[in-house]
C-alpha cells in the first residue's frame, strides 16, 4: 500500500502510530508528498481531490482518506487488540476522544496559518485561543478516564495533538495548569510507536 506521507505532518503521524501499534507498518510504502493549503499538489489530487495527507492508496489503486478512515482500515488488518473498539460502551467515547484530538489538531493548524499571515485577524486569533484553552481544560478533566481506557485511536489523536502543540506552539506552555494530561502525555511519548514517529525539525 502506498501512503502519501510527510515527516512533519501530525495527521500522517496518527496513521504511522496506528500502523506500528497494529503491526502493519511494513506493509506501507511511504511516498514523500509535499502539500500546502495554498499550493495544491497536482500529483496528489488524483488520489485525494482535497489535497490532504495522509492519503493511502490500496494495492488495487483505490484511495482512502482521511487519517481516521485510514487508521480504521489498518485496524481491520490485524487480530490484536483493536484501536477502534466495537463494544458500543467504549466505541462512542473513543470516537469522541478521537474527534477531540483531531479537532484540536485542525484548530492548531488553522491558528498557525492565521498567525503567520502578514495581517492576522485578531478575532480569529482570539477565538482559536479560547477553543484551545477549552480543549486543554476538557482533556485535564477527562484524564483519569483516558488513563483507565485501553489504548486506542482516541489516545493516538490526543497524543499527536499535544505533541504538535509542543512542536509548533512551544510558547503556549500547555502543561502549565494541566498536570494530569501532561503526565499522561509523558507516558504516551514513551510508547515505541510514538518514539518511532516523533516529529523533529530538519
Ligand atoms: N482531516 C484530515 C486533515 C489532514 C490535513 O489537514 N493534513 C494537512 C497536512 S498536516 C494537509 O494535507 N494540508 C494540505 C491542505 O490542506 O491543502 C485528516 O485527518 O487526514
Amino acid at each position: 500500500m502506498k501512503l502519501h506521507w510527510s515527516p512533519r505532518s501530525p495527521f500522517v503521524r496518527k496513521v504511522m502510530i496506528a500502523a506500528h501499534e497494529t503491526g502493519v507498518v511494513d506493509r506501507l510504502t511511504c511516498v514523500r508528498t509535499v502539500v500546502a493549503m495554498t499550493a495544491p499538489n497536482a500529483a496528489l489530487l488524483p488520489d485525494n481531490p482535497l489535497n490532504k495527507i495522509p492519503t493511502l492508496v490500496l494495492d488495487d489503486g483505490s484511495p482512502l482518506y482521511d487519517s481516521g478512515v485510514i487508521c480504521e482500515y489498518l485496524d481491520t488488518l490485524h487480530e490484536g487488540p483493536k484501536l477502534f473498539p466495537t463494544d458500543p460502551k467504549t466505541r462512542w467515547v473513543t470516537l469522541r476522544r478521537h474527534a477531540l484530538g483531531s479537532g484540536l489538531l485542525d484548530l492548531l493548524i488553522l491558528w498557525r496559518n492565521e498567525r503567520e499571515r502578514p495581517q492576522p485577524s485578531q478575532p480569529h486569533l482570539d477565538a482559536y485561543a479560547v477553543k484551545y484553552r477549552a480543549a486543554l481544560n476538557a482533556l485535564e478533566v477527562e484524564t483519569p478516564a483516558i488513563v483507565a481506557t485501553p489504548f486506542g485511536i482516541g489516545h493516538i489523536a490526543i497524543g499527536c495533538a499535544l505533541s504538535y502543540a509542543d512542536f509548533r506552539f512551544a510558547d503556549l506552555g500547555w502543561r502549565k495548569g494541566h498536570p494530569k494530561i501532561a503526565a499522561w502525555h509523558a507516558s504516551f511519548a514513551q510508547r515505541p510507536s510514538a518514539k518511532a514517529t516523533e516529529i523533529v525539525e530538519d
